[in-house]
């Protein structure tokens, strides 16, 4: 079976030019509920017999009332035609991302699978395809919730799920979307072509260095590039081996406040002539940890912002543009300046605008509801998981600007969460949790170690979980879900522990996530939990202690807009509403708070 190209390894996004072509899948397609999973029997992979519309993307619980809370397996069903152009052309198709196991049929034979949602994957698949006649394509999606997934879902022991008594039963707390929710794509590449393009920048004495290391399945070949920005160009020499230097004399530096961007284009060539070429942004900055502050191109950087959620109504967790644009115009709006891809990698476009709008993000694969109390095979099954996403996750955003950080975990459960939570205590922890999340931290500074590297903790993390991350992301709910009502107590606690954290690890610390339920419209001239009132005092309360306070580097509020969630008495309206904006994006009375805080 024509399985994953590689393990983890994603080739670069499609892209068309004189040598590459690519075409969208994108649009209406035929779909199938399976409740019963009966479907590979009776050979819907030969195509659907009866069905229903779909929209390709998009998450299958928004869009349809019947199938709200259905996470079992779909079916869906399109068709396309290759042009003749593509004679003789090496033909992919590229899914940006399927959660959470996609099967693929092309003219009803099996083609691969591939598991895990928010990351790319792709097929080779020009010997499944036929001329003269329209090529069929059937895909099996499934998204059921298994404590052996990356997120982890139906987990019965050590985690706070079965306290929230959720449904469905995720171990976090975001809906389980199902779907194919990102784009679609037929591509083209020459037989002999760039396969992968790595670029690090370095500035000296005013001078931006641009590294680039180019692969290809070639073996005698020389490569060459270009960057411009449309006044200025900037050639390599041409090389033989893999490795490119462009210097670049008084750059322009790629920053929050001018997110310049370079045009990078690699050429490779055979005997003289021209057989590849591929084009990027990039931006020429350094990111990096001193002590315990952390410094962009050199200068001290504080990060303000929000945890976001890549969901909205009616496209539920799937690629919509006029979306992402929209919460950038907001994060704008409200003077942020970074946010973090909780929980899960965003759309690569989402990124795109980031990078094009200075946003500092803090990029994070899907390790959310991570636990350890479990037998070892199960445990070494989740690792293997999240080496995977760590490894697509940086292969496919490691050239982007605004990427500055890798988050390796959301929130990992530690043994014994809820004692370590009622008294506070951040113990040892256990050897074998402590082994998994060193080992994705080491793996995430091996594949890319020009980023500094981090993992969101929960209240009552053990310590030793921090030792090797470069910078400590802490999610604190002082005031919410401890302490409630009593801001001064809260924001006492929170200053003793993060200064007893501080003196112990003297790393940058951000608090990555503070918040508090608020319903829009709820108002209170006394204290009230769930008013707007008090999500603003709570808000304003972290950063006047943020303020003062030279070691907490960072602030981002939970959340951006509310969000759908699992069921739960915990849960007003299947909806977490912890966001400045509300769901359809109207602000909150604090969204006006830190609007006139940030952009002071
Ligand atoms: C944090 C989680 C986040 C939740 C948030 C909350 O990281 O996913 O949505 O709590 O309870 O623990 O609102």
């Amino acid at each position: 079976m024509n399985r994953l190209i590689n393990n983890g390894e994603i080739m670069l996004k499609p892209q068309q030019n004189n040598y590459r072509d690519k075409i969208s899948l994108d649009g209406i397609w035929k779909f199938k509920v399976d409740t019963e999973d009966i479907g590979i029997q009776n050979n819907w992979q030969l195509g659907l017999s009866s069905f229903k519309q779909i929209a390709v993307p998009s998450s299958w619980n928004e869009i349809d009332p019947e199938l709200s809370d259905y996470i079992g397996v779909g079916w869906y069903q399109s068709e396309f035609y290759v042009s003749r152009l593509w004679d003789e052309k090496n033909i992919y198709i590229r899914f940006a991302s399927v959660t959470y196991h996609c099967t693929l049929w092309i003219n009803g034979q099996l083609v691969g699978t591939h598991d895990g949602g928010h990351l790319p994957f792709e097929f080779k698949i020009s010997e499944f395809l036929q001329k003269d006649y329209s090529n069929k394509i059937v895909v099996r999606v499934e998204n059921e919730l298994s404590p052996l997934r990356v997120p982890p879902g139906n987990v019965d022991t050590g985690s706070l799920s079965i306290f929230m008594n959720n449904l469905p039963r995720t171990n976090y707390d975001f809906f389980p979307y199902a779907g194919i929710d990102r784009t679609v794509t037929l591509f083209t590449l020459p037989s002999e072509h760039i396969s992968d393009i790595t670029v690090n920048t370095n500035i000296k004495n005013n001078v931006g260095l641009v590294d680039v290391i180019v692969n290809t399945n070639v073996d005698d070949y020389s490569i060459y590039a270009v960057l411009d920005d449309g006044d200025k160009t900037f050639k390599s020499e041409l090389s033989n081996d893999n490795s490119l230097l462009i210097s670049v004399d008084n750059p322009n530096l790629w920053s929050v406040k001018d997110p310049h961007l370079y045009n990078l284009k690699i050429f490779l060539e055979n005997k003289n002539s021209i057989i590849d070429t591929y084009e990027l942004k990039i931006g020429i900055r350094t990111i990096e940890v001193k002590g315990d502050q952390i410094y962009l191109n050199d200068e001290k950087i504080e990060f303000k912002g929000f945890g976001r959620h890549e969901e909205s109504p009616i496209t539920g967790r799937a690629q919509n543009l006029p979306q992402s644009i929209m919460d950038h115009n907001l994060l704008k709006w409200i003077g942020a300046n970074s946010y973090r891809t909780a929980h899960y990698p965003y759309s690569e476009e989402d990124i795109e605008l980031a990078d094009a709008n200075g946003f500092l993000v803090i990029n994070e694969i899907p390790a959310v509801g991570l636990f350890f109390d479990d037998i070892k095979e199960n445990i070494d099954i989740r690792l293997e998981l999240c080496r995977k996403q760590i490894n697509t996750l940086i292969n496919r955003d490691k050239n982007h600007p605004s990427v500055v950080m890798w988050s390796v975990a959301n929130e990992p459960f530690p043994l014994d969460l809820l004692n370590r939570m009622k008294d506070g205590k951040n113990g040892p922890a256990d050897e074998i949790s402590t082994n998994f999340l060193n080992t994705l931290i080491e793996d995430a500074k091996t594949i890319d170690n020009s980023r500094p590297v981090t993992l969101a903790a929960i209240h009552g993390t053990p310590l030793d979980w921090l030792e090797n991350v470069d910078v400590i992301l802490l999610n604190r709910y002082y005031g919410w879900y401890f302490d409630q009502l009593d801001l001064d107590g809260a924001i006492e606690k929170l200053s003793n522990e993060l200064s007893e954290i501080h003196d112990k690890t003297k790393k940058p610390i951000i608090i990555s996530e503070f918040g508090a339920d608020t319903i829009p419209g709820f108002h209170s001239v006394s204290d009230e939990l769930y008013t707007e009132e008090y999500q603003l005092e709570y808000w304003k309360r972290y950063l006047e202690y943020a303020k003062k306070t030279d070691y907490v580097v960072g602030l981002h509020a939970w959340v951006l807009a509310d969000f759908r969630t699992t069921h739960s008495t915990m849960r007003i309206g299947g909806l977490n509403h912890k966001g400045a904006f509300t769901r359809d994006r109207k602000p909150k009375m604090s969204a006006h708070y830190l609007r006139s805080e940030w952009n002071n």
